[in-house]
């Protein structure tokens, strides 16, 4: 089985129980092992993670658990991080102390005979520039090397506070599908096509359970997420994918082109 999760955004401020939640991660994790050939991390494990010039004890002693876990998965199969948009500032860290493969950009891939193209998703496709200028800034070496002069104390409190800003937000307004034409990830894919098929397109960052066809019969998955509805994605020897979720049965989802696919 090869295993894809996202978004799960460890550290949050707003998790009732942050410790449960890294605990929760930590099982299912455990139980992805058991079958897995990989495992792929598609963005936005933690809520805020930066990679200080000086050592942030807190931080990893905080995190001591899913380092351990991740360090033990990736001792047993695969396991690939990409980076998400809150995730971002890896500089080789947790790659040192895990051995998990990252990844800084779109990956296209082979997966048990399908042509997969994998990524968080965070600015592919959109057309909102606020967004995009933020997301350039945050890439950008210069403000990354000030940044990480800051005493870790002062930016993880700065960090968390802004990411547990759009997490309050959602929370009070869930995201919602905004149908085909407005999605960026399906635009993107869409446009993708036109150069080059892929049968699975696998993206994160939206928040939200979603498989749509295009007409090329490319599929288009995007993950939900690992605090609110906790579901993840599975692909099986036999090239099959589905979506799932922690402790439940298979979650439903909606194939947009007008065929609804209940599991159950
Ligand atoms: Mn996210």
């Amino acid at each position: 089985m090869i295993y894809f999760i996202s978004d799960i955004h460890l550290g949050s401020l707003v998790m009732a129980d942050p410790e449960l939640h890294q605990q929760r991660f930590i099982s299912l994790l455990r139980k992805m092992e058991q079958d897995a050939t990989a495992i792929y991390l598609l963005g936005d494990v933690f809520d805020f993670w930066m990679e200080y010039y000086w050592p942030n004890e807190r931080h990893f002693a905080r995190f001591a658990p899913v380092i351990e876990a991740l360090r033990e998965a990736a001792s047993r199969c695969e396991v690939h991080y990409f980076i998400g948009n809150h995730d971002l500032w890896m500089f080789g860290w947790l790659e040192k102390q895990t051995g998990v493969k990252m990844h800084y950009a779109p990956l296209t891939v082979d997966l048990y005979g399908k042509r997969c193209f994998l990524a968080h998703g965070d600015g592919l496709g959109s057309r909102d520039r606020l967004f995009l200028f933020l997301r350039a800034y945050f890439h950008h070496p210069v403000p990354q090397f000030f940044y990480r002069l800051l005493p870790p104390a002062l930016g993880d409190r700065f960090g968390y506070a802004w990411a547990a800003s759009s997490r309050r937000k959602e929370l009070a307004h869930p995201l919602e599908y905004l149908g085909e034409k407005n999605e960026d990830l399906i635009r993107f894919a869409r446009a993708h096509e036109e150069s080059e098929h892929c049968d699975l397109y696998i993206f994160g960052h939206r928040h939200l359970e979603l498989s749509f066809m295009l007409p090329s019969r490319a599929n288009i998955h995007i993950l939900g997420d690992f605090f609110r509805q906790y579901t993840y994605g599975v692909l099986s020897p036999d090239g099959v994918f589905s979506l799932e979720q922690d402790g439940l049965q298979e979650v439903e989802t909606e194939d947009r082109n007008g065929v609804s696919v209940a599991f159950m």
